[in-house]
């Protein structure tokens, strides 16, 4: 009985229900896609519109495989008769490639456990001997299967298939696949200004199909406090409130709840989120609101404007300390994730002396909550960032802090300010964006090595890769998405795939062809001069 609904289902809804899916879906190529549905449908659905477009090869992947085998007789037809097979559990992940599926083509493509009789279909099933994130993907004509051990590599093949098909076919063959770094990042700064939570769930969806799975926030700056502390409530009704942020243009913050939400929603594509509270230095906003973070009580003014290094919580306060204790508690509690990032960049208000004694006390309140300390490599001066993970930012290829704390067992993750900040502009032309640390062309982003840039940094030591973008001035998803599309694609490459793979003429390529897919979505990346986009 349920077999034969599961079948009628997918041989009458497709065709009833095309025009509807393919308009509820909010990718600007919706119309198009809905034309090639019902011309494909007109031809007895055999004809493959996609085709037409160049259709990608299974190699066609960014970030790079392990291994890919294309088997150009073995593609794989994706018909109103399709189905996704995933079992209860994964069915959340067969939904995943189903809603963009059913974007692109208009069928229904139904998510099931079993799919009947011989019907084609792409499924997910386990396998062991994949590690934590890896997968194994095979195509052939009768259908695609993708085996993982975890479900975070379930959904890495499900992105690998998204990016090869074209929404009619899968390209024939094999891949197999697992990432070189655990740690692949991207940052969002909601402090300078303020990003609403849909706007930060766009980011997510975007980010995770190229295998990121961090998202670090920065939620606190001199400018703005971007999330509900409920023992200290100021921070968020004085300086998240209007007229917070770089030029004033506030107000935003997130509630506890909202924050639930993102981590859930976040959770939901693979994706950890890292929350960052930036201190001693940084913390202008927090001192706005509460005076007595301040070492004469009094409190400063708000600020707008851009410069940095001139805050410092009061290093000899104890007031200080159970301020930061409650902040480091309260936001434990709310992040299931490992890490709590505790900034420690530029704090030159604060005396090395200073900053050395407030460092031996916060870096192991971060354990006492349970959470793994992250802080830019600042912290690495202090002996006690032994145990930490530092995010190195500098734009040079050697630290001596770093290398010293590396030696001791710190862990690092690389986001050098020349390479992997997506806030620098391409070139001299970008409207938008920074260029303290030079111009950043899409080839300068993929041209490093995260496993041997650092002096005395061994790639044993690289926990992974992380792209920030700062917010001086960005406003809306727009801004953000032009710096962070297509370099964010480069930096996700360098943190999963082999170094063998890495080449930029492939690159190059691969990114060429995936233009298309960010227009079809409505992302407005910056159509660098140095690839051929299709
Ligand atoms: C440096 S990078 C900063 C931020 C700025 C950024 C702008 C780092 C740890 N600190 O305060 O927003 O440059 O690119």
């Amino acid at each position: 009985m349920r077999r034969f609904a599961v079948i009628a289902a997918a041989l009458t809804l497709p065709l009833l229900a095309a025009p509807q899916a393919a308009a509820a879906g909010p990718s600007s190529g919706g119309a198009a896609a809905r034309a090639d549905t019902t011309a494909a449908l007109e031809r007895g659905g055999t004809a493959a519109a996609g085709e037409r477009s160049g259709a990608a090869s299974l190699a066609d992947v960014i970030p790079a495989p392990v291994e890919v085998r294309p088997d150009a007789r073995a593609t794989f037809r994706i018909t109103p008769f399709t189905v996704v097979q995933a079992r209860p559990e994964h069915r959340a992940i067969g939904e995943v490639l189903a809603r963009d599926l059913r974007r692109a083509t208009g069928y229904l493509l139904p998510v099931v456990p079993v799919a009947p009789l011989r019907l084609p279909r792409i499924a997910l099933a386990t396998e062991s001997g994949h590690g934590a994130e890896g997968y194994r993907l095979t195509v052939d004509r009768t259908g695609a299967t993708i085996r993982a051990s975890r479900p975070a590599g379930l959904f890495a093949g499900v992105q690998t298939v998204l990016q090869v098909t074209d929404g009619r076919r899968v390209p024939g063959g094999s891949i197999v696949d697992r990432p070189r770094f655990a740690y692949r990042g991207a940052m969002l700064d909601l402090a300078r200004h303020f990003h609403t939570p849909d706007e930060v769930k766009r980011y997510i969806d975007e980010i995770s199909r190229f295998k990121i799975n961090h998202l670090h926030l920065h939620l606190s700056d001199d400018q703005g406090w971007r999330i509900e502390i409920k023992s200290w409530p100021r921070l968020t009704e004085v300086s998240g409130g209007p007229g917070t942020g770089v030029d004033g243009v506030g107000p935003g913050f997130l509630t506890q709840r909202q924050y639930r939400d993102l981590v859930r929603y976040a959770a939901g594509r693979f994706v950890t989120i890292v929350p960052e509270i930036d201190m001693p230095g940084h913390v202008n906003a927090a001192q706005v609101a509460y005076p007595e973070l301040t070492c004469d009580g009094v409190a400063p003014p708000p600020r707008t404007d851009t410069a940095v290094g001139y805050s410092s919580l009061c290093i000899s306060s104890e007031t200080t300390y159970r301020f930061v204790e409650d902040v480091l508690r309260e936001l434990a509690a709310i992040t299931p994730g490992p890490y709590l990032h505790i900034g420690g960049d530029e704090a030159h208000a604060t005396t090395d002396e200073d900053y050395l004694t407030f460092q031996a006390r916060v870096l192991p309140l971060v354990a006492k909550y349970g959470k793994k300390a992250y802080g830019w490599h600042d912290i690495a001066r202090s002996p006690a960032a032994k145990d930490a993970v530092a995010q190195f930012w500098g734009t040079t290829t050697t630290d001596a802090d770093v290398a010293a704390r590396v030696a001791e067992g710190m862990k690092v993750v690389m986001s050098p300010a020349n390479k992997a900040y997506l806030d620098m502009k391409y070139d001299p032309n970008t409207p938008l964006g920074l260029s303290w640390a030079g111009y950043i062309e899409v080839q300068t982003a993929y041209e490093w090595d995260p496993g041997s840039y650092l002096t005395g940094v061994p790639e044993s030591a690289v926990l992974g890769v992380e792209a920030p973008l700062w917010s001086e001035t960005l406003r809306d998803l727009d801004d953000i998405e032009f710096m962070a599309f297509p370099r964010l694609a480069a930096i996700a490459e360098l943190g999963w795939s082999p170094a063998a793979t890495h080449d930029w003429a492939s690159f190059r390529t691969r990114l060429g062809a995936y233009g298309p897919k960010w227009t079809s979505r409505g992302v407005d990346f910056y159509p660098s001069p140095q690839i051929d986009w299709a």
